[in-house]
């Protein structure tokens, strides 16, 4: 009676959780991103910055944002670890799409990137924010630039909700308004991607 009891007493007080994942080029400040989120919603402990190093494997966090239950996956962006991304896709609910808006050299490499990831299966109809970062740079690209990069692969972004909007990771400029929009979008596409229970 006892385990019975405690079985349903554990079926009701499980809570909806939603699996986001940051992805994006190496150095475009998904950890920082990350760590910012953690203190403005989470902990309130900040990590130094200067302690932030390059991610090898994953860092998680757990945040309640809006009531909402979050596990974020801060998965790194080198070369070679972004095959492994692909293993996260059907299990997530969301994709954070960060770019380091002042690495013009880069801006292509990431467009294609952000292609293959939104050209996946398992990520079909998954809402998609974009994050034009390090905003607080005087030498980064506006944000409407960013747009018109990213809307020549638009089309592959098909009915589902994306959003570029302007950040900075470090300063926290921009972030809630970031947090806003994703969980509300995940909130609304729930009954495609339900989400799990913790
Ligand atoms: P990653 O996890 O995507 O690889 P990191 O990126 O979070 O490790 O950040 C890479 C570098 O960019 C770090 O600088 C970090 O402080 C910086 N950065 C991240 N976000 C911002 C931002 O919004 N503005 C500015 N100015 N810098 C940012 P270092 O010097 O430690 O390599
Ligand atoms: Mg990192």
């Amino acid at each position: 009676m006892y385990h019975l009891i405690k079985g349903i007493y554990y079926e009701l007080t499980r809570e909806d959780e939603y699996s986001v994942l940051i992805l994006g080029l190496d150095n475009a400040g998904k950890t920082t991103l990350l760590e910012k989120l953690k203190s403005i919603y989470g902990s309130g402990k900040e990590v130094n910055p200067d302690k932030i190093v390059p991610t090898v494997g994953q860092n998680v966090g757990h945040i309640r944002i809006n009531s909402i239950n979050l596990k974020l996956w801060d998965v790194g962006g080198q070369d070679m670890l972004r095959t492994l991304w692909k293993e996260y896709y059907a299990e997530a609910h969301a994709i954070v799409f960060v770019v380091d808006s002042t690495d013009r050299a880069r801006i292509e490499e990431c467009r294609h990137t952000l292609q293959t990831v939104i050209t996946d299966e398992d990520t079909e109809g998954i809402p998609v924010l974009m994050l034009a970062n390090k905003q607080d740079r005087d030498d980064s690209l506006e944000v409407e630039d960013i747009k018109e990069i990213f809307n020549r692969i638009a089309e592959n972004l098909g009915a589902r909700d994306s959003r570029v909007l302007p950040i900075s990771a470090l300063k926290g400029t921009g972030v809630t308004e970031a947090a806003d929009w994703l969980t509300v979008r995940l909130a609304r596409n729930r009954q495609y991607r339900p989400p799990d229970k913790r």
